[in-house]
């Protein structure tokens, strides 16, 4: 990677939280690789946002290798890219501290995955739950990111990452670049398959709502036989059908073909046709996924070694923001 490049930087996180599902393939994951030729793409597994929620110590460390080669398997080019943990990174938990003192107590309290998580674990609304997107700025702006590609959820923290930045630049002088949401037009909030009107999430107990980017052909056409949709038998976009909806935008995503053209492709035929059709388009297109992730975590030497080295990388350019944010604040330096 050059080390002076004038290209845009772009910088996004995914949790180690479990098997990437295929709400986090298309909304994100799948966009990343496809940005590496014209941005300077630096994207981490956030273990340090995960253990928000309680995980399993032996489970998190295994997801966290798994999601190492997923991202590979996903098209991540590590002669292009930077790929690393978070928690092998300082500047995150550094930048974390500062940035909390430019975080105001109401505007955490607005976040929705706050409340959603709260509602999700009252047994354990930690602090670090409800100072999550603070850590989020931290990762952003430890490399003047320009832009995030996230999915729609995650829209609000951004906004909140942009405040965050621009009040220290206030208080400080200009120093981070306020960074934008890169949200795609289709795909960028993928539904449960058994509740629609739900997000399709890495941690839903149900696994009927969820494909995993690693689930096989005959589990995914199964799961979308099953996925909820509605009682008029007509494949077509419309207010109020969300399960066709969702369908009719995954297929549209993986197939290549707009919406319209797809209602045209099944108009006349039943939900069955349709639901079989939608299955086969996504196993076609997870294929290269499952087979190149079976390869890639055979070798844990190799992603081990690509973990320790891309560490390193972003290690030395967060750093170059730590000193110039340590100057800022007034941090005595004794080097
Ligand atoms: P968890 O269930 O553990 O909270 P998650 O499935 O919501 O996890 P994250 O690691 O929080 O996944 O998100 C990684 C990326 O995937 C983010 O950019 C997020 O916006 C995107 N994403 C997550 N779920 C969806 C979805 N259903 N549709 C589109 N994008 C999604
Ligand atoms: N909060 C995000 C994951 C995340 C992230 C980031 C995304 C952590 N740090 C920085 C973009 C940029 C989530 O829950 N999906």
């Amino acid at each position: 990677m050059q080390e002076n490049s004038t290209k845009k930087i772009i910088f996004s996180g995914i949790q180690p939280t479990g098997t990437f599902t295929l709400g986090n393939y298309i909304g994100a994951v799948s966009n990343w690789g496809k940005l590496q030729d014209e941005y300077r793409c630096i994207y981490s597994i956030v273990d340090m946002h995960a253990i928000t929620v309680r995980q399993e110590p032996a489970e998190l460390r295994k997801n966290t290798l798994a999601a190492y080669a997923l991202l590979l398997a996903c098209g991540i080019d590590l002669t292009k890219t930077i790929l690393f943990v978070q928690s092998h990174v300082k500047a995150h938990a550094e930048l974390n501290w500062v940035l909390n003192c430019s975080a105001q107590f109401g505007e955490l309290t607005r976040m929705t995955q706050f409340k959603e998580k709260s509602e999700k674990h009252p047994e354990d609304i930690n602090a670090g739950l409800f100072t999550y997107p603070v850590l989020q700025a931290a990762d952003i702006l430890a490399y003047n990111a320009d832009l995030v590609p996230v999915g729609a959820d995650q829209k609000q923290h951004l906004e909140l990452a942009r405040n965050i930045a621009q009040r220290f630049n206030h208080k400080y002088g200009d120093t981070f670049t306020l960074p934008e949401p890169y949200i795609p037009q289709t795909g960028a909030k993928i539904m449960s398959l058994q509740e629609p009107t739900q997000k399709m999430s890495k941690s839903d107990e149900n696994p009927n709502a969820v494909i995993s980017i690693l689930d096989e052909p005959d589990v995914i056409i199964r799961k979308f036989k099953r996925a909820v949709t509605d009682s008029e038998a007509c494949v077509r976009f419309a207010e109020g059908k969300d399960g066709i909806n969702n369908l009719l935008t995954i297929y549209s995503v993986v197939s290549g073909k707009s919406v319209s053209e797809a209602e045209k492709e099944f108009d006349g035929k039943g939900y069955g046709d349709f639901k079989l059709a939608v299955g086969e388009a996504v196993s076609d297109k997870l294929k290269s996924v499952r087979e190149d992730y079976a390869r890639l975590i055979a070798d844990k030497a190799y992603l081990t070694e690509c973990c320790k080295k891309s560490a390193l990388t972003a290690s030395a350019v967060s750093q170059r923001i730590i000193d110039k944010v340590y100057r800022k604040v007034g941090y005595l330096t004794v080097k």
